[in-house]
């Protein structure tokens, strides 16, 4: 794998940059692998990745039925938090957050981790109280938050309007080491990492059947044919119903769209990020001086992956009031993705019927900060054949005995 650095630059660009080179290799599917990861989107790849590095297992092949980072990794706002509740969710966020921050240097490729701070704005004593209830929870859990004050919110962020008539801020839940990344680059990374540990990433390969023999999956049936494996990981995030239907169980988890937009380029005028999840809002300002714009969940279940004009006129309507500014503003796209949420808005890292066949789902609206520690944890469990610390209270059979982790504040946007 090429080294990137300011001197390979200097060096390709007295040679027309002829000598780069493909981040990651294009493969051709091998008839059998240690381990197949259906989904390269962002926890498939990070899985894969500390397959190798962790737990020294390369045999491994990536199955993409699209391009990789096409689903909810290369759609979504990119926020990067640990302020969850939990104590189980706080683990593996802080766990995740904490890899974040030395993600580039470990893959020698930038991911654009900029921990800019994130405020989760209280705008009803109800939030006031959960907010307080979080930060007292997450000292606890040696998760660095704090409840600050309007008028701290307004220092940290003076585009907002804090004396709102209907949602006056109240304060906010404020982490100042979280912030945002450069999602593309995310998925960009892990890719070339695992191409270089001689994975195979198979793009285009839809998975469109599971085999098994009595309780062990054997291989999967794919749109490039028949591939065996010994073991199997299904990370396809909203697609996951499908894939289990195939594998012959069922998944507690809905599928639904959750959508963003982005406005014109303006001069930089916020650099932090703010969350207002009783209006179902949140922003913040992309390096490119768009502002990344994103609301709630659509309120029935669809595969539509794509925007709706309802949810533009909802989302503005809702952040205008505390962003007032943002009502001058020229809107330039919008997405959306199939996100994947259960019950009590927590994910599931879990074994499964199928004795060598493990599922990672369940990040709903919000995986993108999870990326690095669910690929930690899913390895580790793919690899030993169960659960470490970080994943065993993740399990799919906890909706069954009860144990819910509810997230449901935390989650923002999915409730
Ligand atoms: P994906 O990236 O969706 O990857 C799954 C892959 O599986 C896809 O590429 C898909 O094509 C592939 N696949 C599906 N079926 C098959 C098959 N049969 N065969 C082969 N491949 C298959 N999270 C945050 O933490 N912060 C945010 O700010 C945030 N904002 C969001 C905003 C939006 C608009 C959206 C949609 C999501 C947001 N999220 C956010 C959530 C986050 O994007 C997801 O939780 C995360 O990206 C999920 O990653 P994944 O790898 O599990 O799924
Ligand atoms: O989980 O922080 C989050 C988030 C923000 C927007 C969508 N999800």
């Amino acid at each position: 794998m090429k080294r990137y650095s300011a001197f390979a630059i200097a060096r390709e660009a007295l040679t027309n940059h002829l000598g780069w080179g493909r981040a990651w290799q294009a493969a051709t599917p091998k008839a059998s692998y240690d381990v197949i990861i259906v989904g390269a989107g962002g926890h498939g790849l990070a899985t894969a990745y500390y397959l190798g590095k962790n737990h020294g297992i390369t045999n491994v092949a990536i199955l993409e039925k699209g391009w990789l980072g096409g689903g909810n990794t290369g759609r979504n706002t990119t926020i990067i938090r640990s302020n969850y509740l939990q104590d189980p969710s706080a683990a593996i966020y802080e766990k995740s957050r904490s890899l974040y921050e030395t993600l580039s240097q470990d893959f020698n490729y930038n991911v654009m981790f900029s921990p800019r701070g994130v405020m989760m704005l209280a705008q009803t004593h109800h939030e006031v109280r959960g907010y307080q209830r979080t930060a007292h929870a997450n000292a606890l859990q040696n998760v660095s938050t704090e409840f600050i004050t309007p008028a701290r919110v307004k220092e940290l962020c003076p585009i907002l309007n804090i004396d709102g008539p209907r949602y006056p801020v109240l304060g906010a839940l404020w982490q100042a080491r979280g912030g945002t990344g450069r999602h593309d680059a995310v998925a960009w990374g892990y890719a070339r990492a695992c191409s270089a540990m001689g994975m195979d990433i198979l793009q285009q390969c839809e998975v469109t059947g599971v085999r098994s023999e009595g309780g062990h999956v054997t291989g999967v049936e794919t749109s490039k044919g028949p591939i065996a494996c010994k073991k199997m990981g299904i990370v396809v995030a909203g697609h996951s119903g499908q894939v289990a239907d195939m594998a012959g169980f069922r998944l507690p988890v809905e599928a639904v769209a959750l959508q963003a937009l982005v406005s014109e380029p303006i001069k930089p005028c916020m650099d932090v990020v703010v969350m207002a999840n009783t209006v179902h809002g949140y922003m913040s300002q992309s390096d490119k001086g768009e502002m990344v714009i994103g609301g709630g969940t659509d309120g029935y279940n669809n595969y539509t992956q794509r925007g709706s004009f309802h949810h533009i006129e909802e989302t503005v309507r809702a952040l205008i009031e505390t962003f007032p500014m943002i009502s001058r503003l020229k809107m330039l796209r919008q997405w959306g993705g199939i996100v994947d949420i259960t019950g009590d808005r927590s994910p599931i890292i879990s074994k499964t019927p199928l004795e060598n066949c493990y599922v990672n789902c369940g990040w709903g609206t919000g995986g993108f900060k999870a990326i690095p520690g669910s690929g930690w944890a899913t390895a580790q469990m793919v690899a030993r054949g169960e659960p470490g610390p970080l994943a065993e209270e993740f399990s799919m059979y906890r909706f069954r005995e009860g144990k819910f982790i509810d997230e449901s504040v935390a989650a923002g946007v999915a409730h």
